[in-house]
C-alpha cells in the first residue's frame, strides 16, 4: 500500500473521453453448449440455463450436474500487444474456464462476477477455443446447501471480453473494477472521500504513470482532479494508490434526490501523455444510521426502509434473463413507492445495482448461505471470499447500505436441541458468522452488517447470533404458516425486551397467493389474491407504527421458482407482489397506495380478473367486495354510471360492496385531494360477471362449480371461471351431502389440498374435493345437456419434507375409495377408484349427454361401495 506523492486538486477541464473499453463487449452469440453426459452441441445465446425446462415440469427434481460451453474466439496478430480478459458476471456454480484445451481458470459460486485473464493460452492470429464447464451439483462446501428456489445450471449472466493496454487499472482484485470510493465521513457540510485504484503493468519494462481522477459534481460541475505519479515494476498487480479529498458542500445522495458523482480515471503515460487506461464510475455521498429504538435515518432524517426482496428469474427463462428485466424491476419497485431492495438470496446481475444507484433505492446484498452450514473449513474459505467478492465488486454504489449474510442459518440445524452435538454445532455457525462479519467490517467499515434469522428466538440466543451482525433482520411469517397475523407484534415485543438494543429490520414477510384464485371468506393458505390483501394490510400497518422497527422488506417482489414446491402452481413461490411475469398483484396497487408520493394514484383491485362468475342474488346482482387503492384521502366508486358513493381512504385504501350485474359491468374510480370536488386521479376498468343464478332458467348457458371450496378460480388459458360450491335446495343446484376434504398440516386445517396435480396447469380446480357427498343435483330446463365431473386423487407417495415449506408437512392420507357414479339413473363408474383409475395427482374427466324432455332434474348420485364418494369439480353445460 502506498500513498500517492502528488495529489493535486483543482478545476479542470473534462477530456473528452477516450473510452478504450469499447473494447469491452459481450459474448452473447456463437456457444455451443451440452450436458458433459450428451454427445449433441446444441447452439445457444448467453445468458443461458439449461433448467429452463425441468424446473417447471411434472418429473420431481432437476438436473444438477456439469454442462460445457464452447466457442471460437478469433484474435489477430496485432491484438498481441494488450492483455485479455474474460468476465463472467455469474456461472453458477462452479466454473471452470479453459482456452485451447488449457484451463486458465477456475471459480467457485454461482452468483458473483469473475475474471479470468486468458493471454497467455491464446494463439494470436487464429481461432482459439474457449470452453467452459459449469456445473451446478449439490456441494456440501459451496453454498447455498438448501433453500426455497432453484439453483439454475449454466452461464446465465454475461460474459464480456475485455482488452486492456498491459499498464491497466487492475481487474484482478476479486472481479472488481480496481477502484475503491469510499465515504468514511460525511455530513451536510462536507464529505471525505477516499479513492483507491489499484494497477497493473503486466510488460516487461518498469512504467512511469500519472494517474488522475476527475470528480465531476451530479450537477455537472468539475469537483475537483487528483492526480499521482506513479512508477510502475515490470509484472506489478494491484499497486495500490490511494488518494483522498473533501468536498465541501456535498450534494447529499438520497432515495428522493438519488444523484450521484461522477469519476473519470485515467492512467497516462507520464513521459507522451498517451493514455493507457481509463474508466469511469459513479459513487454517492450519503450518511445513515440504524438505532435500535428510533430505526433508519438517511442524512439525519427518519426514513422507514419500505421494500421487497427480489429473485433474479423471469417467466419460463428461470435465471437466463437479459438486462430489461433487471431493469424492469427496479423501476417496478420504485414506482410503486419502495425505497429498499434486498437482493435475495445472493448478489444480483451489476446492472441492479446501477439502477438502484440512479433511481434512488437503498439496497442489501448478501452471500448465498441459506437454512444451514457445513462444519467445515473449505465450506468457510468459500463464504469468506464470496463475501469478499460481493463487497468487492459492489463497493461503489450509494444504493447500498447494508451487507448481509446467512439467511435463516438455524432453520435446518444439523443437530437437535439436546443432541451432544448440537452446542458444537451452534458454536461453529458462530465462529463462521464472526470470520464472515470481521472481514466485512475490515473491508468496508463505512456500511452496516445484518443476519436475517426465521422466527424462532431461542436457537438464536442458544448461538448467541445477535451479538454478532449490526443489525437483526427478523423473517416473520404469523398468519401465513401458523398462527394470527397479531403473532407478528407479540413476537417482536418478545424479541425486544431481550434484545432492546439491536437494530431491527423484518426482512421477510409474505403470503403465498395465485392471481386466478379469489374467495369472500379467505382463510391462510387458500393461496387467494384476498386473503394476501388483509396479511398485508396488518402487517403494513404494525410496520409503520412501531418506531423501532427501522423497516420492512416484502417476501417477495416477484413470484419466482422453487422446484421442489407444490401449491396451487406447483414449482413456484407464489408471494410475490407481482407474478413471474411481472403483472401487479392487488397488493403491489397497496403498497403503491401507501408509499408512492410523486403524484396521485387511484387503483381498482384485481382488475385484471375481468371474467367472474358468481352466484346472482335475489336482485340478480352478483355483489362482490371491491377495495379500491389511493394515495389521496377520498375516492368515489361508480358501477355502470351509478354512483356508490365516496368513502374515506384508511391505510391506502377504500373498501365498498359492488353490486355486479350479469354481463358487462364498468366500474370507475375516481380519486380526491383533501379538498376540491374535482377527481385528481381516474382508473375504469371493464369487468365480465358470468353470473350464474340459484335458479337454472333456460338461458343458462354452463354451471362450473368446485366442490369442497370458497374459492373460486379462472382457467387463465380459456377465462373460463369455477365458482365455490353449495349445497341443493329444491329448484335449485348444488350437492348433497359430505365434507369437504380435510387437509391438514402442524398448524391446522387447511382449504386446500398442496399436492400438485399432473399433466394440468389448472391444479386448484382438482384441489379441493367433497368427500362422501351423496349427490350434485341440478334442477334445470328441458334440454340437452354435457355434464363433465372432474376428479383427482389427492394422496402422494412420498413427500420429501421442504424445510422452508412449513406448508408441505401436509398428512395426505391413504385411500381406496371406491363408489358407484350415475347419472339421472345411468351407470357411468359401477365401481370407481380415482387413483386406480389414473393414478395419484391426475386429473380425470368425463363427460355425459343428458337429454332431460321436459323442466326436470340432472342428478349425479354416489353411492359408497368402500370408503368414501369424492367428488373435485362438476361442470354442467346446456348444448340444446
Ligand atoms: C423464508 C426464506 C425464503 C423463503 C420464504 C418462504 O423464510 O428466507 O427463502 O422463500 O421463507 O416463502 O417460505
Amino acid at each position: 500500500m502506498k500513498n500517492s506523492l502528488l495529489i493535486l486538486l483543482a478545476t479542470f477541464c473534462l477530456t473528452p473521453l477516450l473510452n478504450l473499453n469499447a473494447r469491452n463487449r459481450t459474448l452473447s452469440d456463437g456457444w455451443l453448449f451440452k450436458k458433459s453426459s450428451e454427445e449433441v452441441w446444441h447452439p445457444v445465446t448467453i445468458p443461458h440455463t439449461w433448467n429452463s425446462e425441468d424446473a417447471m415440469d411434472d418429473i420431481p427434481g432437476y438436473f444438477r450436474g456439469e454442462g460445457v460451453y464452447t466457442r471460437k474466439l478469433p484474435f489477430s496478430q496485432s491484438d498481441s500487444d494488450k492483455q485479455w480478459f474474460l468476465r463472467f458476471d455469474g456461472v453458477n456454480q462452479v466454473a471452470t474456464v479453459k482456452v485451447n484445451g488449457l484451463e486458465a481458470g477456475k471459480h467457485i459460486g454461482g452468483y458473483t462476477g469473475f475474471v479470468v485473464d486468458i493471454t497467455p493460452f491464446i494463439n494470436f492470429g487464429s481461432d482459439n477455443l474457449i470452453e467452459v464447464v459449469a456445473d451446478n451439483s449439490h456441494n456440501l462446501d459451496i453454498p447455498p446447501l438448501s433453500a426455497d428456489f432453484t439453483f439454475y445450471g449454466g452461464i446465465y449472466r454475461d460474459v464480456h471480453l475485455i482488452g486492456k493496454h498491459p499498464v491497466h487499472i487492475s481487474m484482478l482484485d476479486r472481479g472488481s473494477e480496481g477502484l475503491y470510493v469510499s465515504t468514511p465521513y460525511v455530513n451536510d457540510d462536507k464529505a471525505d472521500v477516499e479513492v483507491e485504484a489499484l494497477l497493473n503493468n503486466s510488460s516487461d519494462t518498469p512504467r512511469q504513470i500519472v494517474l488522475t481522477h476527475s470528480i465531476v459534481s451530479p450537477s455537472g460541475e468539475k469537483v475537483a482532479q487528483l492526480k499521482g505519479k506513479e512508477t510502475l515494476a515490470a509484472h506489478i498487480v494491484n499497486l495500490s494508490v490511494k488518494m483522498s479529498l473533501t468536498i465541501d458542500n456535498p450534494m447529499l445522495w438520497h432515495p428522493d434526490t438519488p444523484q450521484c458523482y461522477h469519476i473519470h480515471t485515467r492512467v497516462t503515460d507520464a513521459k507522451t501523455g498517451e493514455t493507457l487506461d481509463e474508466t469511469v464510475d459513479n459513487f454517492g455521498l450519503r450518511y445513515f444510521a440504524f438505532d435500535a429504538d428510533k430505526g433508519f435515518s438517511i442524512n439525519g432524517k427518519p426514513m422507514k426502509l419500505i421494500g421487497a426482496n427480489r429473485h433474479q428469474d423471469f417467466g419460463a427463462k428461470g435465471w437466463a434473463v437479459d438486462d430489461a428485466v433487471h431493469r424492469k424491476d427496479i423501476k417496478m419497485l420504485k414506482d410503486m413507492g419502495a425505497n429498499y431492495l434486498r437482493e435475495a438470496h445472493y448478489p444480483h446481475a451489476p446492472q441492479v445495482l446501477d439502477l438502484c444507484d440512479r433511481l434512488g433505492v437503498m439496497a442489501s446484498v448478501e452471500i448465498p448461505i441459506v437454512n444451514t452450514v457445513t462444519e467445515s473449513d473449505a465450506f468457510l474459505s468459500n463464504c469468506l471470499h464470496m463475501q469478499e467478492e460481493m463487497i468487492k465488486q459492489n463497493f461503489n454504489h450509494p444504493s447500498v447500505i447494508i451487507w448481509c449474510y446467512m439467511n435463516e442459518v438455524l432453520l435446518v440445524p444439523l443437530h437437535r436441541d439436546g443432541a451432544p452435538a448440537y452446542r458444537p454445532y451452534l458454536d461453529e455457525v458462530h465462529r463462521q458468522a464472526q470470520a464472515i462479519e470481521d472481514l466485512t467490517r475490515r473491508l468496508d467499515p463505512t456500511r452496516y452488517t445484518m443476519i436475517p434469522f426465521n422466527n424462532a428466538q431461542k436457537i438464536y440466543d442458544d448461538a448467541r447470533l445477535h451479538d454478532v451482525p449490526m443489525i437483526v433482520g427478523w423473517n416473520i411469517y404469523a398468519g401465513w404458516y401458523g398462527g394470527e397475523f397479531s403473532g407478528l407484534e407479540s413476537f417482536l415485543e418478545e424479541y425486544r425486551a431481550r434484545h432492546p438494543d439491536k437494530p431491527t429490520i423484518i426482512t421477510e414477510y409474505g403470503a403465498d397467493c395465485d392471481t386466478r384464485l379469489h374467495s369472500a371468506s379467505p382463510a391462510r393458505f387458500d393461496y387467494t389474491m384476498e386473503y394476501a390483501d388483509l396479511y398485508h394490510e396488518h402487517y403494513l400497518r404494525a410496520i409503520k407504527r412501531l418506531d423501532y422497527i427501522a423497516g420492512g422488506s416484502v417476501w417477495v417482489f416477484n413470484d419466482f421458482p422453487s422446484e421442489g414446491r407444490e401449491n396451487s402452481m406447483p414449482h413456484i413461490n407464489l408471494k410475490g407482489l407481482v407474478t413471474s411475469d411481472r403483472m401487479p398483484k392487488s397488493t403491489y396497487w397497496l403498497y403503491k397506495a401507501n408509499f408512492f408520493d410523486k403524484s396521485p394514484f387511484v387503483k381498482i383491485a384485481s382488475s385484471y380478473w375481468d371474467n367472474r362468475s358468481a352466484l346472482l342474488d335475489s336482485d340478480g346482482n352478483a355483489a362482490m367486495e371491491t377495495k379500491i387503492y389511493s394515495n389521496q384521502p377520498r375516492v368515489r366508486l361508480l358501477l355502470n354510471g351509478v354512483d356508490l358513493g365516496v368513502k374515506s381512504v384508511s391505510d391506502g385504501y377504500a373498501s365498498f360492496s359492488v353490486p355486479f350485474a350479469d354481463g358487462e359491468n364498468m366500474l370507475v374510480a375516481n380519486a380526491y385531494g383533501a379538498d376540491g370536488s374535482a377527481p385528481v386521479a381516474t382508473e375504469s376498468a371493464v369487468i365480465n360477471v358470468h353470473g350464474v343464478p340459484a335458479v337454472l332458467s333456460k338461458d343458462f348457458t354452463d354451471l362450473n362449480v368446485m366442490l369442497g371450496t370458497s374459492r373460486s378460480f379462472t382457467d387463465a388459458n380459456t377465462s373460463t371461471c369455477w365458482i365455490p360450491e353449495k349445497a341443493y335446495t329444491p329448484g335449485s343446484w348444488g350437492y348433497v351431502g359430505g365434507e369437504p376434504l380435510e387437509v391438514k398440516n402442524w398448524a391446522g386445517r387447511l382449504p386446500a389440498s398442496d399436492v400438485a396435480v399432473l399433466r394440468t396447469e389448472n391444479d386448484p380446480l382438482y384441489q379441493t374435493q367433497r368427500v362422501g357427498l351423496d349427490a350434485f343435483k341440478a334442477d334445470v330446463p328441458a334440454g340437452r345437456y354435457a355434464v363433465t365431473l372432474l376428479w383427482a386423487d389427492l394422496t402422494k407417495a412420498a413427500y420429501e419434507a421442504l424445510p422452508y415449506y412449513l406448508g408441505n408437512d401436509v398428512v395426505h392420507e391413504e385411500s381406496d375409495d371406491t363408489f358407484c357414479v350415475s347419472v339421472n339413473g345411468r351407470v357411468v363408474y359401477p365401481a370407481l377408484d380415482i387413483r386406480h383409475e389414473v393414478g395419484r395427482q391426475t386429473p380425470l374427466h368425463v363427460t355425459v349427454g343428458v337429454d332431460v324432455p321436459t323442466d326436470g332434474q340432472i342428478s349425479i348420485d354416489f353411492d359408497p361401495i368402500k370408503g368414501s364418494s369424492r367428488l373435485n369439480a362438476i361442470r354442467i353445460a346446456k348444448l340444446k
